[in-house]
């Protein structure tokens, strides 16, 4: 899936001629339609504790998000949780045939390190939790996908929650030898690595605020968990670039979220607003690893310096690298994952929170969406395909152009099979994509949907449906069923290009 293309302005000509790929799928092809070149690759995605479920079985140990979601059920909007999930722990190859119907050239998924280590450490490896991901790997190379594997994807082992989780620097290590475990257990089956799912998310949501393990102590906490992972991300592809590569070969990469962070008017006060908060969300992690100069970023570094020197505080709440750090940390990637869903507006302003110091107030910035942008059935989420060429354009131009794949891009729509609205939704993000690739030269090699299938969305529980497969989570073996965006999705990757037209997807009565 790795293609040897160096996109640029030139790679247009990719789009006449030779490289469509031709098959059978392929109907009408007219000059004018979008397709994506023969080394771009399609894929979807999931995680374990939004799909596995199986919580308790098998010797798997206990994480953080089944003691949020046990112990505080009214923290969750539905009051569920993942104990069954999608269920997917027993359906290996039930979900792999739906890949195989979509015609995706890959899979992304993560693994449960509690149901690998059930008390986190790697002095006792649960067979069982091996066997799984064994079965789901070689089910998955029988069909020709390609597994892209995710270590850490939200679910820490609840007994290193005990001792801090993430905001204990001893993590990392913890961190270090769960990765070794991966490596020599799957090592040889699997080629694409990414150590971390969104590390903004997880500290931000989870020490900052209200996700597992709700630590709610932003200004503080998430700081020491994202210092913590940037040091654990580093250690492990160092361990990895040392002790594996040339043994097993592969990449390894982490995952980002960026929505795009657009300056609400043209006035220069909201320009460097936007500049500012585009560095404290995504630059955060990004600048550390994908910089030329390693490091948090300046504006980052100094605002929080700042402001806890004002705040009384003998210490800069943002911890410091040393300068061995900080080389370690800096270039430790093969590529970049990107989630992308979506794009916010952004002034220059307090958020008044008049709490306590918090990563909002650090970046004196506030972030918004426009009413008349589309909804969905996401608070968070509105619909904005333009930002996609230009976040993708800003990481081409501050990071050198790193090769990208585009690891989740997707959408939560109301139950129901004629997704109408998501079928617009990945077309549109697409073409913005597409644009990017082709027109502006930005390095991107592949795009996973997500998910494959409804599943448990976090605080949201089972109220927010992203999948191209619907689950009846009221039919005892959680029947899966294609929606409409599935049938498009499957056009796509099979054939590379958009359809011309809608009329295959949408219903007169939509
Ligand atoms: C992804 O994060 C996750 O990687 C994936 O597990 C998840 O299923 C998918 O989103 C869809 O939700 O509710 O207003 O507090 C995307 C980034 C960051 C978006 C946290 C939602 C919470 C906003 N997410 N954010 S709010």
């Amino acid at each position: 899936m790795w293609p040897s293309f160096v996109p640029g302005i030139s790679s247009c000509s990719l789009l006449l001629g030779s490289s469509y790929r031709v098959n059978s799928y392929q109907r009408n092809v007219l000059d004018s339609q979008v397709c994506f070149s023969n080394g771009f690759s399609f894929g979807v995605a999931t995680a374990s504790y939004q799909i596995e479920g199986a919580w308790n079985v098998s010797g798997k140990g206990e994480s953080i998000w089944d003691r949020l979601t046990h112990a505080h059920p009214e923290m969750i909007l539905d009051h569920q949780n993942g104990d069954v999930a999608d269920g997917s722990y027993y359906k290996v190859k039930e979900d792999v045939a739906l890949m195989v119907e979509l015609g995706v050239s890959f899979y992304r998924f993560s693994v449960s390190w509690p149901r690998i280590l059930p008390n986190g450490l790697s002095n006792y490896v649960n067979e069982d939790g091996v066997r799984y991901y064994k079965e789901l790997i070689a089910e998955l190379h029988r069909n020709n996908i390609t597994p892209v594997v995710t270590m850490y994807h939200w679910d820490l082992p609840q007994c290193l929650q005990e001792l801090g989780g993430w905001t204990n620097p001893i993590m990392a290590d913890y961190f270090v030898d769960y990765a070794r475990v991966l490596l020599d257990t799957f090592g040889d089956e699997v080629r694409i690595w990414l150590t971390f799912n969104e590390p903004y998310s997880f500290c931000e949501d989870g020490y900052g605020g209200l996700d597992a393990p709700a630590a709610n102590s932003s200004g503080f906490e998430d700081y020491m968990c994202g210092h913590n992972v940037l040091r654990a991300h580093g250690m492990v592809y160092r361990m990895f670039d040392n002790e594996y590569r040339e043994k097993i070969g592969g990449h390894m990469g982490i995952t980002l979220d960026f929505a795009w962070l657009e300056p609400a008017t043209t006035s220069v006060e909201d320009q460097q607003a936007a500049e500012t908060a585009r560095q404290f969300y995504f630059g955060w992690f990004a600048h550390p690893i994908f910089s030329e100069s390693g490091d948090y970023p300046p504006i980052m570094r100094s605002l929080i310096d700042e402001n806890s020197k004002r705040q009384g505080f003998h210490r800069s709440r943002l911890p410091y690298f040393t300068s061995e750090e900080v080389e370690m940390i800096r270039g430790s990637y093969d590529f970049l994952g990107l989630n992308h869903y979506t794009t916010y507006l952004v002034k220059r302003g307090s958020q008044r929170l008049n709490v306590q110091p918090s990563f909002k107030e650090d970046m004196n910035a506030v972030r918004f969406q426009r009413d008349d942008w589309p909804k969905t059935n996401s608070t968070w989420l509105k619909v904005v395909p333009w930002g996609f060429r230009k976040l993708l354009n800003w990481v081409r131009l501050n990071y050198r152009n790193p090769k990208t794949l585009i690891t989740e891009n997707g959408v939560a729509y109301p139950r129901g099979l004629r997704d109408t609205k998501r079928v617009k939704f990945i077309d549109s993000y697409l073409r913005s994509l597409h644009t990017a690739i082709y027109q502006d030269g930005c390095f991107v090699i592949g795009y996973t949907y997500w998910s494959l299938l409804d599943n448990f969305e976090w605080t949201r529980g089972y109220t927010e449906r992203f999948g191209l497969y619907e689950v009846d989570y009221q039919s005892p073996d959680l029947t899966r069923t294609a929606k409409l965006s599935a049938k498009y999705f499957t056009n796509v990757a099979k054939t590379g290009c958009l359809p011309n037209n809608f009329a295959d997807y949408t219903y007169d009565t939509d």
